[in-house]
């Protein structure tokens, strides 16, 4: 009888953030693989927005109020989720923030918050999950890192030390926790079409231009071409990858882009 390797029928995923842009087309797309989602957010006004849209997609989600940065409350939601719900076997780290401010004019407040929410919020949020994943012999983590892991850019310091940490963060957890059988991989995306990318996209802006011209593809991102990679990588069919980062980037970190009157 063939396996089908992308079935997530009874597996449990919590998606953090998952109540808006790439957050929420990640988690659609492991609802339709079929597992059951768990989304949660600091705004209770933006999980039931988020619930009502899932739903309109005939995709009924648990919603939890959660800060990913405060450990001790982490804690205690993951126990009331894996109570109510049921053990998490797949976790994505996709809650984030990102600040544009140059380096010279950015508080180190400024700084550090961008660092507790993108960095520090998935190391709290992995080590709390992965200790049932330990006991059960058996989990997936995804971590949302992003091209700004390889690359800078000015004024998004503060992510992009963010991002590449959360890479090396996935490769520390890949060699602490691959011998109980939980696969830790990250996802990069190049640049997409979400609110978070907004103000730059804007027709006419020249960053949407430079983008669309520096990405071999020809395109932003859409968020659902990341919702395969993170079947892929949240299913059987990924139980030998572990501490990598797939890039959904439309080409852009294989090439050092081309002169404006090429295409
Ligand atoms: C920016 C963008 C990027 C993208 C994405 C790229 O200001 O450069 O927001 O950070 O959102 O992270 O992978």
């Amino acid at each position: 009888m063939s396996v089908n390797l992308f079935d997530l029928t009874g597996k449990t995923a919590l998606v953090t953030g998952g109540t808006h842009g790439l957050g929420m087309a990640i988690a659609t797309g492991l609802a339709n693989a079929g597992a059951t989602i768990i989304v949660n957010d600091v705004l209770p006004e933006k999980l039931e927005s988020a619930k009502k849209e899932y739903a309109e997609n005939g995709i009924k989600v648990h919603t939890y109020v959660l800060d990913v940065t405060d450990e001790k409350a982490v804690e205690q939601v993951i126990a009331v989720m894996e109570k109510e719900v049921g053990p998490i076997d797949i976790l994505v780290n996709n809650a984030g923030i990102i600040k544009r401010i140059p380096i010279l004019e950015m508080k180190a407040e400024e700084f550090r918050q961008v660092i507790d929410i993108d960095l520090t919020g998935p190391f709290i949020m992995s080590k709390t999950v992965a200790k049932g994943m330990v006991e059960r012999g058996y989990g997936k983590i995804i971590n949302m890192c992003s091209m700004m892991s390889e690359l800078g850019r000015n004024t998004v310091s503060a992510y992009a030390s963010a991002k590449g940490g959360l890479k090396m963060l996935t490769r520390s957890m890949a060699t602490e926790w691959a011998k109980y059988n939980i696969q830790i991989n990250g996802i990069g995306p190049g640049y997409f079409a979400t609110d978070q990318t907004a103000p730059i996209r804007v027709d006419g802006h020249p960053f949407n231009e430079f983008i669309i011209h520096r990405t071999p593809a020809g395109r932003w991102g859409d968020p659902e071409d990341l919702a395969g990679t993170a079947v892929f990588l949240a299913s059987k069919a990924a139980d030998f990858v572990n501490g990598q980062v797939v890039y959904v980037d439309g080409g852009i970190l294989a090439t050092i882009g081309k002169p404006s009157n090429e295409n």
